[in-house]
């Protein structure tokens, strides 16, 4: 059911727990582009179809330059509105978990502490060979080396077909299951098992909301959708009524 900000926003501020499950629409307004639609295009190629291991092991050269020219572009963005509400919203709420698939790390530059990383982080890359990972901002080499063995580095990222971090995906679920209200923003709503968090915080009786530029093959099953940019909507479900007198 398509909903007022002022409904959600009673809802929000009359939740004990909030739990928030981001995509990449809420990094649209920083520059970011999406997965799918006219935005996931890079080089002529849908960025999704680079996102797979079997990409990697044909051309780990294309793949990387992928992945180096994101983080290149990634620089340059900073957290827009929705990221800094979400943060606001995490400091006024005792308990709060934020989800995110987004791997670019603006939340935590928003100031967002607790995040749930399900697709992991873009500025982590690690070994798949031995235990080496590192953290770091600059643009690596085009096929970058383990300084311990040798082997390809790959980005510290979820591809298809690859497993989620365990212990990140069990925080996830016990915190939908555990929500009095899932904002769900900024997802197509097509890649699992981040689509059926939703599904089952609503099985487990709360309520659920999408923010969402448009329609997603969830909205059927939410309780209530705003339809929007998150960067306009998040703000206003965290202002403060004015004090007269
Ligand atoms: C705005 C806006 C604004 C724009 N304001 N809104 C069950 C059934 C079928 C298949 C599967 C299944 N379980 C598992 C699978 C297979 C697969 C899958 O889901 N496939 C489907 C696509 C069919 N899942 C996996 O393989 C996962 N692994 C797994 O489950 O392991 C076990 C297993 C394996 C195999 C079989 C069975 C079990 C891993 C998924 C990893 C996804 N990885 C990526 C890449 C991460 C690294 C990187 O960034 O490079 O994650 S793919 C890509 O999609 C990325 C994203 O996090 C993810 C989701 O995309 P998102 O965020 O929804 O973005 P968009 O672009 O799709 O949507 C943007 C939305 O924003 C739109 O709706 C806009 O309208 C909106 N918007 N501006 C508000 N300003
Ligand atoms: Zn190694």
């Amino acid at each position: 059911m398509i909903a007022s900000i002022e409904t959600v926003k009673a809802l929000v501020d009359g939740a004990e727990r909030i739990v928030v499950l981001t995509g990449a629409g809420v990094s649209a307004e920083s520059g970011v582009p999406t997965f799918r639609g006219a935005d996931g295009l890079w080089n002529g190629l849908r960025a999704e179809d680079l996102a797979h291991p079997e990409a990697f092991a044909r051309d780990p050269q294309k793949v990387w330059d992928f992945y180096n020219w994101r983080r290149d572009m990634l620089r340059q963005c900073r957290p827009n509105p929705a990221h800094e509400a979400l943060a606001a919203m995490e400091a006024a709420t005792p308990s709060f978990n934020l989800i995110t698939q987004n791997v670019d790390g603006l939340h935590q530059q928003a100031g967002s502490e607790s995040v749930l990383e399900l697709h992991g982080n873009i500025w982590r890359v690690r070994c798949p060979q031995c235990t080496f990972k590192t953290e770091d901002h600059d643009v690596l080499p085009p096929l970058p080396k383990c300084p311990g063995c040798n082997a390809l580095l790959r980005p510290d990222v979820v591809w298809f077909g690859e497993q989620l971090e365990p212990g990140t995906l069990h925080s996830s679920v016990e915190a939908a299951a555990n929500a009095d209200i899932l904002l769900v923003i900024g997802t197509s709503g097509l890649v699992q098992p981040a689509a059926s968090l939703a599904d089952l915080a609503n099985r487990h009786g709360a309520v659920t909301v999408e923010v969402n530029l448009e329609p997603t093959p969830n909205t059927g099953f939410m309780d209530f959708a705003l339809h929007g940019k998150a960067g306009e909507i998040l703000p206003r479900l965290m202002l403060q009524p004015l004090l007269i007198g």
